[in-house]
């Protein structure tokens, strides 16, 4: 047996000394742990808290390699501040906006990669799936024209999709299965993995860098599935008159305080009920409150979840977890 062997689904080291620590096997002739077994064949995973330095530092030795990166993003998910990454990555790096299958597809992708352009600054954009393959030649192709060696890395988010797109590289430009382990649990990778996918390419899964202000680390894990929703997304408007509220699941709420008649429309997942009540109703008020001003055409970003699409000035006064992240931007779409 090769020692310090890792698992080929989350690339952590194998071991077989103590079933409550991470890399835990039975048996070290088993090419996965039993956190990747248990998803793999029962769709169950424990959840791994990570520690941030850790992914800091991944970061930070890809940096020294001067290979291409791609950086995936969630587009339900992109964070206020994208291009921070580059205060720890000198690379080159495709901003790869991953799961387009969940946003309706009347949206222009161009809309999308021109919004980020003007923002941000990389060495290019495109809008990917990795559930449905959508694009990804597209992506291998650009791969091939901005590559400085056969290593290409992904980093990104936790849940942004790094090792399921690789998992469908394999299926469309190698000959090798997927053997990569994803869920919609935080953290699932845990090393980096080196996967082959032909004589010209070796893509390298990296674990997620952590953003504790996401939504999903706030809420019960019951919600995980629905947060990384594989259904398109179906936005729901409703009109909404000062003096009313909305209330999304059983963990945020929009007070709309003054303002004219205006248009809120939700991009959230399909399977989180909407309710819209009188803001006298109490529900929800004992979370922690913020007021916000927002702009002609902004959209409110509940980071994690998604973004309500707001068309008129608005004064709104919103409660939620305090550790959960919002912010305003221009529309996105
Ligand atoms: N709808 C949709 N879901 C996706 C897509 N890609 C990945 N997912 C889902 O997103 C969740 C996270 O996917 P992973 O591939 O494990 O994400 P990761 O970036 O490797 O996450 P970590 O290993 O925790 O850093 C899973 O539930 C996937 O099924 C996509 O293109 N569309
Ligand atoms: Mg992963």
């Amino acid at each position: 047996m090769k020692k310090n062997k890792k698992c080929l689904g989350c690339g952590v080291v194998l071991q077989n000394d103590n079933i409550l620590k991470i890399g835990y096997t039975p048996n070290l002739d088993n090419d996965y742990c039993m956190r990747c077994f248990k998803v793999k064949n029962y769709g169950e995973i424990e959840t791994i808290t990570g520690n941030r330095e850790e992914y800091i530092n991944i970061l930070k030795n890809v940096s020294k390699t001067k290979d291409l990166v791609l950086y995936i993003v969630d587009i339900l998910n992109i964070r206020e501040n994208l291009d921070d990454i580059k205060e720890y990555l000198n690379n080159d790096i495709i901003l790869v906006l991953n799961k387009r299958d969940v946003l309706p597809k009347s949206i222009k992708d161009e809309k999308i990669i021109n919004y980020l352009m003007e923002r941000y600054e990389f060495t290019d954009y495109i809008i990917v799936s990795s559930l449905n393959g959508y694009n990804l030649k597209e992506l291998y192709k650009r791969i091939l024209k901005y590559k400085k060696s056969n290593d290409v890395y992904l980093v990104g988010e936790t849940n942004a999709g790094k090792s399921s797109l690789i998992n469908k590289m394999i299926g469309s430009f190698s000959k090798g299965l997927p053997s990569l382990t994803t869920s919609s649990v935080p953290e699932t990778t845990l090393n980096k993995i080196k996967i082959v996918i032909n004589k010209n390419l070796n893509l390298i899964d990296t674990p997620g860098v952590v953003d504790e202000y996401n939504i999903i680390y706030h809420l019960n894990s019951k919600y995980y599935k629905e947060l990384n929703t594989r259904r398109e997304i179906k936005p729901k408007t409703y009109q909404l008159y000062k003096g009313q509220s909305l209330l999304i699941g059983d963990f945020f709420r929009l007070d709309y305080l003054e303002g004219d008649r205006n248009s809120f429309t939700l991009y959230i997942p399909n399977g989180i009920s909407v309710k819209k009540v009188s803001l006298k109703n109490p529900s929800l008020k004992e979370f922690s409150y913020t007021e916000f001003t927002t702009k002609f055409h902004e959209d409110l970003v509940i980071y994690g979840l998604g973004f309500i699409k707001i068309v008129l000035n608005a004064k709104i006064g919103i409660y939620k977890n305090k550790d959960v992240k919002t912010f305003l931007r221009s529309n996105l779409i």
